[in-house]
């Protein structure tokens, strides 16, 4: 299955995470973390550091990145967009987000999340990590991910 990473900046002390608006491509038009797939030469935690520089000029240290879930996403009948997500949160960075061609950031308080312009999954275990909480989970959605179908949320 195809491997991606999503990475969120988050500042517990200000109750505050970093969304970032998709300008193109698979997901456009939701706000969600910030991250892609995998190249084939790289780890997880690489593609993580890579993604987040190409997409938002932020650069993280590869031990500040805190792995806080991974979620399988099935799609119905579209096999290839089948895809695992290793999802991190990070306290600590260096530089200031910055829009790019493909992502526009934006801080937003923990309690006014933009749910209904997020991938529908994300209200089951977005809240749950901001909490604290590590998740493994599964979501099967129907083919174009209007509806999920089936999901299970467990512990990572
Ligand atoms: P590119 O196609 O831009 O990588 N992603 C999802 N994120 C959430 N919250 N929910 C989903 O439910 C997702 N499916 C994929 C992983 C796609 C980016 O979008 C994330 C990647 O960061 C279906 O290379």
């Amino acid at each position: 299955m195809r491997q991606c990473t999503l990475v969120f900046l988050n500042k517990p002390t200000e109750q505050k995470i970093l969304l970032a608006m998709k300008k193109r491509g698979f997901g456009i038009g939701k706000w969600n973390g910030v991250g892609g797939k995998l190249h084939d030469d790289e780890t997880i935690q690489q593609a993580a550091i890579r993604e987040t520089g190409e997409e938002i000029s932020v650069k993280i240290n590869e031990e500040d990145l805190q792995n806080v879930a991974t979620i399988d996403f099935f799609f119905e009948n579209k096999k290839e967009f089948d895809q695992q997500v290793h999802i991190f949160f990070t306290e600590k960075w260096q530089g200031e987000p910055t829009e790019s061609e493909e992502m526009k950031p934006q801080w937003y308080s923990y309690s006014e999340l933009p749910f209904k312009n997020m991938w529908i999954n994300d209200v089951h275990w977005l809240p749950k990590v901001i909490k604290g909480e590590k998740l493994k989970a599964t979501f099967t959605f129907n083919q174009d991910g209007s509806q999920i179908i089936k999901q299970s949320i467990g512990v990572l």
